[in-house]
């Protein structure tokens, strides 16, 4: 007898750039089993990460939470604190808390909190709807992509780039800031094809010698946040040796004069004592830059974690201007694509009820906010009550310590959905369960290619779990809302979403995934009809003050930023928090296999460091500052400089 195995189509939701076509296997309406690339998807073609592959362990897991919980015990402790209620309960106490302490102290006073457990838009995003429905404070969103997305946005005018498939065309790939050996494997499986295809050099500008960099031709080892002096030299040797493009300079570009005569004195030797890279490097990398049209820059976010990363971006992001290499194909640039996704996302988010006067509070300032920081707190009240999805801000907001104190308030109401009894989750006075992507409906777009991709449910919710727009349904209910949008079903709010952009999603009752694929052609994707200013140019000279958070004094060109925290000999190192293969920022740390291939939370610490403060391998650390410390072992490493500890 021949079994027959079911696969189901569906898509990866984590916060990753790769966002990869899946294929899961179905074993009956509760269980799945094997998980696998979709081979044949144009971008990711069957290639997908580890910990995905062994997603079966992740959603039956033993620990998913699988009914509504109450705390009567002490926050911090976890599942021994809870007792199960029914979901009646919970949402009614939940709705009460917020309605009394709206009543009290103002509607500002209860503040939605999300970010990035799933990226499908109406499970993620549906959050929006009801804080503005019930004008609760806004929320700024800034864990990751801020700095990042407004020094790309300076210079080409929006958040695109040349298509993740010409990787596979380039004859060199910059992968700057970024490890996607451990975070997008896909970036990698393309540009297999052009090293096989014509040997295509790899270059890596990363602080430490990651797997990524131990694969490259040449890897550039900088101090963290130096990237923007980097940038500068090898554009100053570019203009210097005759490599920059003249033509397309005047044609492209908004001040190439200006920029050539600002980074006169800004050369290697400059550049050598900031970044720490010798000469040599810093003339072989722009020497082979300048010399190979079809360069393709993969720029990542790790230059981002500095205070100085808007800028950084922006400078190097000026390169491939300076070379003209967007006229090539398997030439340009990429940080993402999401901006190519025009859709019209009124229905999800409720933006029709947004009201600007809302006071918005930054998510990175939690901790602060929390512990009642009058500068964050403006004119409005103190936050008194939140509602919590897809997000572990107990692990993952800065500034730690004032986070953990801020959650301790035993004034402060907190309800937390869930799929674990994450840090954050344990700090709740009620902690609902949260379905997975392969228990509900919903459509993602991607960072790192082009597809927009429909998924519907694959399996049953187990236990009592609800999805995230579920759950915001049956609480707006009591709290009153009347949007049409709390109205549907997760899968009508994904059809209307595309209906409401312009493309077909049909009724398509019997819901089958699809995707669309937004790919503009090369032209415009190369910019090569225009960059998305009202000149048409790419601008070397930034304008910050678009943007309502910019700070003061801000290089306008490219140029090195002073603004990040020194080592010195009371902080003698500066750190870097790099991702981990087998986790996902703090997702995936109730796998078995993730907590075996990385068994101990480790700090990297040059051997001569190791030596000068008489540290041995696997010696138990604290490392911190005022922000927070945390224990962990130490790990000598050679493949960085001194004064850097990664962990
Ligand atoms: N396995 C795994 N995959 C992930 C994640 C994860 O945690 N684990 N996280 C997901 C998320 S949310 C994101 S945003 C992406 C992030 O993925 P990436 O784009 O790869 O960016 P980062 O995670 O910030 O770090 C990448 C590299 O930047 C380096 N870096 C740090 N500081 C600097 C600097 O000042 N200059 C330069 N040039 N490099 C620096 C770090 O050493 C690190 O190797 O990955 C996603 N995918
Ligand atoms: N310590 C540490 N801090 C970090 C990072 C790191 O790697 N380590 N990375 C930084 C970066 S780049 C980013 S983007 C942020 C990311 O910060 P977060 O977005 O908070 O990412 P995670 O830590 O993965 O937490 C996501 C949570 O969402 C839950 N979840 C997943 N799907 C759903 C769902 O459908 N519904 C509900 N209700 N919950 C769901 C998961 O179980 C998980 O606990 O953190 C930043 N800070
Ligand atoms: S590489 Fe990223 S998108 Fe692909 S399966 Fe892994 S986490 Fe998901
Ligand atoms: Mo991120």
């Amino acid at each position: 007898m021949t079994e027959s195995v079911q696969w189901a189509h569906s898509t990866c939701p984590h916060d990753c750039p790769s966002t990869c076509a899946l294929e899961v296997e179905v074993i009956d309406s509760k269980t799945i089993g094997r998980v696998r690339g979709r081979k044949g998807h144009p971008y990711t073609d069957g290639v997908i990460c580890g910990k995905v592959s062994r997603y079966a362990d992740r959603v039956h897991h033993p620990n998913r939470l699988m009914q509504p919980l109450k705390r009567v015990g002490p926050k911090g402790v976890g599942m021994e604190s809870y007792t199960p209620i029914s979901w009646e309960q919970a949402l009614d106490e939940t709705a009460t808390a917020f309605q009394e302490t709206a009543k009290e102290f103002g509607s500002e006073s209860v503040w939605p909190y999300f970010y990035a457990g799933t990226m499908g838009h109406v499970q993620r995003d549906g959050i929006d709807r009801l804080r503005h429905e019930m004008r609760y404070s806004g929320q700024h969103s800034t864990f990751c992509i801020t700095l990042a997305d407004s020094g790309w946005n300076a210079g080409t005018g929006k958040k695109r780039g040349t298509d993740g498939r010409e990787i596979a065309e380039c004859e060199l790939l910059v992968v700057w800031g970024g490890n996607p050996v451990n975070t997008q494997i896909n970036v990698m499986h393309q540009f297999q094809k052009a090293r096989r295809a014509r040997n295509a050099k790899l270059v890596v500008v990363d602080p430490y010698r990651t797997d990524t960099a131990e694969k490259a031709d040449l890897h550039l080892k900088l101090r963290p946040g130096t990237d923007g002096a980097l940038a500068c030299a090898v554009m100053h040797v570019l203009f210097e040796e005759d490599y920059a493009d003249w033509d397309y300079l005047e044609q492209y570009t908004d001040c190439p004069q200006e920029l050539r005569e600002h980074l006169k004195h800004r050369d290697p030797q400059w550049a050598s004592a900031k970044t720490g890279i010798p000469v040599s490097q810093i003339l072989e990398f722009a020497r082979l830059y300048g010399s190979t049209p079809r360069s393709f820059m993969r720029i990542g976010y790790g230059f981002t974690r500095s205070r100085n990363g808007a800028t950084a971006m922006h400078s190097v992001n000026s390169l491939p201007a300076v070379t003209g290499a967007w006229k090539y194909k398997g030439g340009g640039a990429l940080y993402g694509n999401t901006e190519l996704y025009q859709l019209n996302k009124t229905m999800i988010c409720g933006l029709d009820l947004l009201d600007p006067k809302i006071r918005i509070l930054d998510q990175s300032r939690i901790g602060p906010i929390l512990c009642g920081d009058a500068q964050d707190l403006g004119t409005g009240p103190p936050v008194k009550a939140m509602l919590i999805q897809n997000t572990n801000p107990m692990m993952v907001a800065p500034e730690t310590r004032k986070v953990r104190q801020g959650f301790m308030r035993e004034d402060l109401f907190i309800c937390v959905h869930e799929q674990f009894m994450t840090e954050t989750a344990a700090m709740a006075d009620i902690v609902l369960p949260a379905t997975s992507f392969l228990e509900h409906d919903d459509y993602y777009t991607a960072s790192g290619h082009t597809f927009l991709q429909i998924s519907p449910a694959v399996i049953e919710p187990p236990g009592e779990c609800r999805s995230n727009h579920v759950m915001l349904q049956q609480l707006g209910t009591r709290l009153g809302v009347k949007h049409p949008g709390f109205q549907m079903t997760a899968w009508e709010l994904v059809l209307k979403t595309l209906a409401d952009s312009g493309f077909e999603g049909g009724n398509n009752p019997e819901k089958r995934s699809f995707q669309i694929d937004f790919d503009p052609g090369f032209e415009t994707s190369h910019y090569l009809d225009g960059f998305e200013h009202p000149d048409g140019r790419f601008h070397f000279r930034a304008d910050w003050n678009q943007w309502p958070f910019a700070a003061e004094g801000m290089p306008q060109l490219p140029d090195h930023w002073e603004v990040i925290d020194e080592a010195d000999s009371d902080k003698p190192f500066r750190l870097v928090t790099a991702p981990a293969r087998w986790f996902l920022n703090s997702t995936f740390t109730e796998l078995e296999i993730s907590r075996k291939k990385l068994s101990k939370p480790r700090v990297k610490l040059h051997p001569q460091d190791c030596q000068e403060m008489g540290f041995s391998e696997g010696q138990g650390v604290r490392i911190g500052n005022e922000r927070g410390e945390v224990q962990l072992e130490v790990e000598p490493f050679d493949g960085m400089q001194p004064g850097i500890a990664v962990g």
